[in-house]
């Protein structure tokens, strides 16, 4: 092994669709660890344009929003002079590769696929084919890059899996050609849930505005919303509020943002008042929202800095993912093109 080859890091991947608002689920669940693995590895992250169709977008929110959450990744702290950082439809390989591994997925998998059942729920006008295949793309996202680690929140488990069994399937029916992926799930803060309906997921399309923190919320916006989390009839935390759905969200949004576990919280916080640990909650998401809205409108007021980086990190992508793509297709026995 050369110096060059020694020097070498392992590569992290992870991607968020443009669709609806960046909310606190995805910056504690994906970014916030994105932001920490960072020394350690050649992130690579991606604005995914191309899942987010998969439910009907409005196109001018669409290109705006793209281009939102990429500002956004740098607000949050990925460093673009160490990282790669692009729009998925700027790279064509995604579509190509995403093709060949749906050939390599089988549709019994699919129809396992839990975010496939809740989204055609939730669209039921709009039950499209990308929505079912739609983990034939994410594997292709993260295989063309030989990626090793893949940070995501809780829910992307599933397609995690299945993105490591379409791997070696391929590499057993050919030879090793792409690299099995590990999923990196934080331990604090993997499934936040809704601020009105603890049963379900923080979600970031939702369409009441009160189920989830927006990461550009301004501060008196944040303070209403976790006002009005719901929460039970009991009125002050003991640590019996772990048993409660409702608390424990809250709890485990406070426990993810101060780094302590949310057993310390409830004792921390015992004898009192919801309405005072909402008052201690809320400062704890100003602090860290603050800051990070002040990057973002340094970030997204110089267009000309936000499109070289992104720019810059297609060209990369591009590069990395035409070598994954000529050994598929010469393994899979397509005709080099010149070579009839
Ligand atoms: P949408 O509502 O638009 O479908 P979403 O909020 O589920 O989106 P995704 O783009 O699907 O967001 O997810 C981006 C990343 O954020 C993924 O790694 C996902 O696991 C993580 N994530 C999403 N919601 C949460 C949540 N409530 N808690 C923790 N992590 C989350
Ligand atoms: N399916 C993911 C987003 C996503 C992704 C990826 C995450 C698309 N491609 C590759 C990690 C790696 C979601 O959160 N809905």
């Amino acid at each position: 092994m050369n110096q060059l080859e020694k020097d070498k890091k392992p590569i992290l991947l992870s991607g968020i669709q443009p669709s609806g608002h960046l909310a606190l689920g995805n910056y504690v669940g994906a970014m916030r660890n994105w932001v920490n693995l960072q020394q350690d590895y050649l992130g690579i992250f991606i604005v995914v344009d191309m899942h987010a169709i998969t439910v009907r977008q409005n196109p001018a929110e669409l290109r705006k929003q793209c281009l939102s959450f990429a500002a956004q990744y740098l607000a949050a702290g990925i460093d673009p002079e160490k990282n790669i950082i692009f729009i998925q439809s700027h790279v064509h390989q995604h579509a190509e590769l995403a093709w060949i591994l749906s050939c390599f997925t089988y549709m019994g998998e699919l129809n396992r696929m839990t975010q496939f059942k809740d989204k055609s729920q939730r669209y039921d006008d709009n039950i499209n084919a990308g929505l079912y295949t739609y983990p034939a793309l994410m594997a292709a996202d993260i295989l063309l890059y030989q990626t090793d680690l893949v940070p995501v929140g809780a829910d992307q488990k599933q397609h995690l899996e299945l993105a490591r069994d379409i791997a070696t399937r391929f590499n057993n029916t050919y030879s090793p050609t792409f690299k099995v992926p590990e999923p990196f799930i934080p331990k604090a803060g993997a499934r936040i849930m809704s601020l009105q309906d603890p049963e379900k997921k923080m979600s970031k399309s939702d369409t009441n505005e009160n189920n989830y923190i927006s990461l550009l919320d301004p501060p008196d916006v944040l303070k209403r919303k976790i006002k009005r989390a719901v929460t039970d009839s009991a009125h002050e935390i003991s640590p019996d509020s772990l048993n409660n759905s409702a608390i424990r969200n809250l709890i485990n949004i406070y426990s993810a943002l101060n780094d302590i576990s949310a057993a310390e919280v409830a004792n921390q916080f015992a004898g009192q008042q919801y309405s005072s640990f909402k008052g201690e909650l809320t400062d704890s998401v100003v602090n860290l929202l603050e800051p990070f809205q002040h990057r973002y409108n340094e970030i997204i007021g110089e267009k000309g800095y936000l499109s070289d980086i992104l720019d810059e990190g297609a060209r990369r992508a591009h590069s990395m993912a035409s070598r994954t793509m000529s050994k598929v297709y010469r393994k899979i026995g397509f005709v080099a093109p010149g070579h009839p």
